[in-house]
């Protein structure tokens, strides 16, 4: 994996948005996965078209909300697995089945929904004059398509090995969409999906990435193009060890389901996503965090206001936030962490207290920490905390253990984080304890 383009930008965003936003939020259904698993038709599905309007849709308002979450990115579903695209693309979708769109124009909210626009250049307009980075989500694979094989879970449209051209004719359409997003936008970032369905060469990866380049040199690919993309993307599952390509993201929805879902009431709260968060950046990653707007173009509110409480820790935390890496290996410390830049300043992530008594303290302990602590603060309060050595033996190389009494009364509701400015560069001593290194 990574064909080695610049990620700072990315290693110093530290959030990004994810949005699933089609045709599937009309029904409140899964996002393509409905038809395919045959939890309804292909018919019914497909019907969502007519009466997808985006009546309500406020670009602006969407990127005030990214903004306001201290997102750095945002990543936008241009096409699912369904093969609807939100952009004016100019690609036709063959198909077999009469009367569910027209299908003399391409399938498009432009062409065949009551929208009846491009919805994604106004989206990257508005998160881009607020200076938020595009991704471009785009599912590689295309059930809709009547070229491409997959369609329904349990059968298939032919085997790419009886029918090449067939299968041609489907990746010139595909790369041909692939062409005109990055020419059109040219994303920051192209977020691809679906590729476990065919192998590097089916997909002819590497065109695909030449194509991603031809609009931006420096773009960025997730690991989703077989061993084309530049970062490991977990999805859902919190990884125990750090994922080994140089940057990395967790991919998450707010409650189970990356589309609108009024059934679904499953809604993490601030509390468990910035846990979550912190527990990601201390990995060194960064976390794309879903919402599913309506099909009116509104956003539920519960996905708002865990944005609005992101945004709220966020600009209270921001130098430990941003640019940072992660931050201390297993051992020093139970918690989460960050670094600076230089590793000369060390933040260490403390949750919430509920319902505690607010006069007590927190007892922080921290292990093999070679530096001076030249400060010790609460970040977003001006006290400053006294840094204990217990354990030191003056003739021993090997340093004290550290703690820290921070008072409740100063904790924030849903994570504290403690700064220590050391004296310079991060040392660590990770040795078993005895009297020398
Ligand atoms: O099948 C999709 C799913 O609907 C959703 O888009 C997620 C987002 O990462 N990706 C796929 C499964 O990996």
């Amino acid at each position: 994996m990574g064909q080695s383009p610049n990620t700072d930008w990315f290693a110093d965003a530290r959030l990004g948005i994810f949005i699933h936003w089609g045709i599937y939020a009309v029904d409140g259904t899964s996002e393509s996965w409905s038809f395919h698993n045959r939890e309804t038709t292909y018919a019914q599905y497909m019907s969502q078209l007519q009466r997808f309007d985006a009546a309500r849709f406020n670009p602006d308002a969407w990127a005030n909300l990214i903004a306001e979450s201290g997102a750095r990115y945002a990543v936008l579903t241009t096409q699912h697995h369904d093969g609807v695209a939100l952009w004016n693309t100019k690609q036709r979708t063959p198909s077999s089945q009469k009367g569910l769109w027209n299908t003399q124009k391409p399938l498009s909210t432009v062409h065949q929904s009551p929208a009846a626009r491009d919805l994604v250049t106004p989206f990257v307009q508005a998160i881009r004059s607020k200076g938020i980075r595009f991704g471009a989500y785009y599912s590689l694979l295309d059930w809709s398509h009547d070229d491409y094989p997959g369609f329904l879970k349990d059968g298939t449209r032919y085997k790419i090995a009886n029918d090449s051209l067939r299968w041609n004719r489907f990746l010139q359409f595909m790369h041909a969409q692939v062409e005109e997003l990055s020419m059109q936008f040219k994303p920051d970032l192209f977020w691809f999906d679906g590729d476990w369905e065919h192998s590097e060469n089916e997909w002819q990866a590497a065109k695909v990435r030449a194509l991603c380049e031809k609009g931006n040199p420096q773009v960025l690919l997730n690991g989703r193009l077989k061993t084309y993309g530049d970062y490991d993307t977990p999805e859902q599952n919190m990884p125990v060890t750090r994922p080994a390509s140089k940057v990395w993201e967790l991919c998450m929805t707010i409650n189970n389901n990356w589309g609108y879902r009024p059934s679904d009431t499953n809604w993490k709260t601030p509390d468990e996503v910035i846990r979550i968060y912190t527990e990601v950046l201390g990995m060194g990653g960064n976390l794309l965090l879903d919402i599913g707007p309506r099909a009116d173009g509104t956003i539920p509110a519960e996905g708002e206001q865990v944005l609005k409480a992101l945004g709220r820790w966020n600009r209270k935390h921001a130098e430990a936030v941003y640019g940072t890496r992660e931050g201390l290996p297993y051992g020093h410390y139970h918690g989460s962490s960050t670094l600076s830049k230089d590793s000369t300043a060390l933040y260490l992530f403390i949750p919430s207290v509920k319902g505690g008594n607010q006069e007590g303290q927190v007892q922080v302990m921290l292990k093999g920490i070679r530096n001076q602590v030249v400060k010790c603060e609460v970040l977003g309060t001006s006290e400053p905390i006294q840094v204990k050595t217990v354990g030191k033996i003056s003739w021993s190389t090997v340093p004290g253990t550290l703690f820290m009494a921070v008072p409740l009364a100063g904790m924030d509701e849903h994570m504290t984080v403690l700064k220590l400015q050391l004296d310079g560069p991060l040392r660590l001593y990770s040795g078993k304890g005895g009297f020398a290194d």
